[in-house]
């Protein structure tokens, strides 16, 4: 069942390069409502666990170390349809291949650093927020 609820987070790339605001300006005209939020960073220990499905993926230790090298933003968001919208919104994962008017299309420079994350189902949306946020409920 659809929670209508999906997790993001703004990537070390797209922080250190100035585009919080940005990046929220687009999620929140494209009406996305901020449900929690979080400015942190985090270790090598924590990105490993966070990414630990991609464990067995070439590209795991690079995306380990980027993902923990500098601050990002977490955040869950809520919509009708979040996951898939989302996912619309943020474009593909390599941003040569995002649609024109995408927040990767527009802010990501490439597969690796590629400005935002968002996750692929319901299920993972609840298991990645509950990663950065407790006592969900409150919300
Ligand atoms: P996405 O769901 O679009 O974030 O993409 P994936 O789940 O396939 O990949 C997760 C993250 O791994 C991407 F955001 C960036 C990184 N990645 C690479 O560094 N190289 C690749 O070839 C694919 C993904």
């Amino acid at each position: 069942m659809a929670t209508n609820r999906t997790f993001t987070m703004i990537k070390p790339d797209a922080t250190g390069n100035g585009y919080i605001g940005g990046i929220l300006k687009m999620i929140n005209e494209a009406g996305f409502r901020i449900v929690a939020m979080k400015y942190t960073k985090l270790t090598k220990e924590a990105a490993g666990a966070f990414y630990e499905v991609h464990k067995e993926r070439p590209f795991y230790g690079e995306l380990v170390d980027y993902m923990s090298s500098g601050t990002i933003v977490a955040a869950i968001l809520e919509k009708e349809n979040a996951v898939a919208d989302f996912r619309k919104l943020i474009g593909a994962t390599d941003p040569t291949k995002a649609d024109e008017g995408t927040i990767r299309k527009i802010y990501a420079k490439s597969i690796s650093a590629n400005a935002v994350h968002g996750s692929d189902s319901d299920e993972n949306a609840a298991i990645e927020g509950n990663f950065f946020f407790s006592n969900l409920e409150r919300f």
